[in-house]
């Protein structure tokens, strides 16, 4: 097949798991073009079958907000008709569903022998809990959804969300998103450990992208709690608008020493393989790419019982559920897991499998069996 994915490139794990996806279709033989204002972060490597448009956002002195989406809908519009794409897979709804639609609309305008390019929307977390709902964007995401030929959200709440929240039209099909364990294993980093931690201490990490429902300053509560017991240093991975305070808030419980503040890194795996659990106390989460991520790396995750992270970790098995802001909760399930070894272990090891029943290669044969059933108009509208 040839395919067009479109994503946010630079941020958050819709990006991530686009890309993924695309690397894995490429090395199934099909061909991917992927479609953006910046080369996706994860697509270092070159392959033949994949090839990358930059989408040129024009300033001109008129545009205060130079207009994305329909730069994004000509160039998709472009790509289709020269590279005759079969489909277009777009990754979080704003604004890449409204493009997709509109690019068909520019196709069918012109008459293009690609008018009938098929659209698939994959709707990955805020395009639908948050952002989605406010009036100014809630008629037009569901629009970009009921103009899809085909939908699918990551988890089983996020469809049960879309349902109850935009009633689309057109059938949302769960496909959960996926990880590489043959990547994604622990690795011996003990070199590399003793530059973050003395052997005696444990590893607490925590990775996102630093916005408001990633609730940093939980992390860091948490992290007191535990470390008042077990000695322990805490990897804070990523960056975005919470950084500044989480700072703040580390040096005032004067424990900043003992936090590191890394930013964005490349080296996840090797900072996932030097970690003991990992902490994700989010208000909001419809998947949690990166606690899988995590557990891939036998990293056991205590987070908030919300959203769909009760399809991933299962309480007092690979993981635990808390009640959000229950942050006493979460540092004695972190003690809990590091006090006890033989706990931890079989923690890790649980984890381990779990992540196993999420391997990319379980999970992209579903996308592709997905394709062409949307390929030969094989799926239906939704019931309401
Ligand atoms: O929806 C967002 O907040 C952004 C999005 C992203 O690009 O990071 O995150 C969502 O998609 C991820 C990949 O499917 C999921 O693993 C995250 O749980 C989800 N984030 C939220 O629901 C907050």
């Amino acid at each position: 097949m040839k395919i067009g994915i479109t994503c946010y490139p630079t941020y958050g794990g819709s990006g991530v798991v686009a890309t993924e996806l695309g690397k894995a279709l490429a090395e199934r033989g099909h061909t991917v073009h992927f479609i953006s204002y910046a080369m996706p972060f994860r697509l270092s490597a070159f392959s033949e079958n994949i090839f990358y448009h930059e989408v040129n956002v024009n300033a001109y002195p008129l545009f205060q907000y130079p207009p994305y989406t329909i730069s994004l809908a000509s160039k998709m519009a472009d790509v289709v008709s020269f590279e005759k794409l079969d489909l277009l897979h777009v990754h979080y709804a704003i604004p890449h569903a409204m493009s997709a639609f509109l690019a068909k609309e520019i196709l069918k305008d012109r008459n293009d022998p690609k008018q009938d390019v098929k659209i698939i929307t994959t709707l990955h977390g805020t395009d639908i809990t948050l952002v989605g709902l406010e009036p100014d964007f809630n008629g037009a995401v569901r629009l970009g959804i009921n103009k899809s030929d085909g939908a699918t959200a990551v988890s089983r709440y996020l469809k049960q969300k879309t349902i109850e929240d935009f009633q689309p039209r057109t059938e949302i099909e769960t496909i959960p998103n996926f990880v590489d364990t043959e990547k994604f294993m622990r690795l011996d980093c003990s070199q590399f450990r003793s530059a973050f931690a003395e052997p005696n201490e444990k590893v607490l990490i925590h990775v996102s992208n630093f916005r408001p429902l990633k609730r940093v300053g939980d992390v860091i509560k948490v992290f007191f709690e535990v470390n008042k017991t077990v000695p322990a240093r805490l990897l804070l991975v990523g960056d975005g608008p919470e950084r500044a305070e989480a700072e703040h808030f580390a040096r005032e419980l004067g424990i900043a020493a003992r936090v590191r503040f890394l930013g964005r890194q490349e080296a996840i795996i090797e900072l996932l393989s030097i970690a003991d659990v990992m902490v994700m106390p989010s208000e909001s989460e419809t998947f949690g790419l990166a606690a899988l991520e995590a557990m891939a790396c036998g990293v056991p995750v205590v987070a908030t019982a919300i959203g769909g992270l009760p399809e991933l970790i299962t309480h007092d098995l690979n993981g635990y559920l808390h009640p959000l802001g229950d942050t006493d909760a979460m540092a004695a399930s972190v003690c809990l897991l590091l006090k006890d070894t033989s706990r931890l272990n079989s923690f890790a090891e649980a984890s381990r499998q779990t992540a196993l029943q999420y391997d990319t290669g379980k999970i992209v044969p579903q996308y592709e069996q997905y394709y062409e059933a949307v390929l030969s108009g094989g799926v239906k509208e939704a019931a309401i």
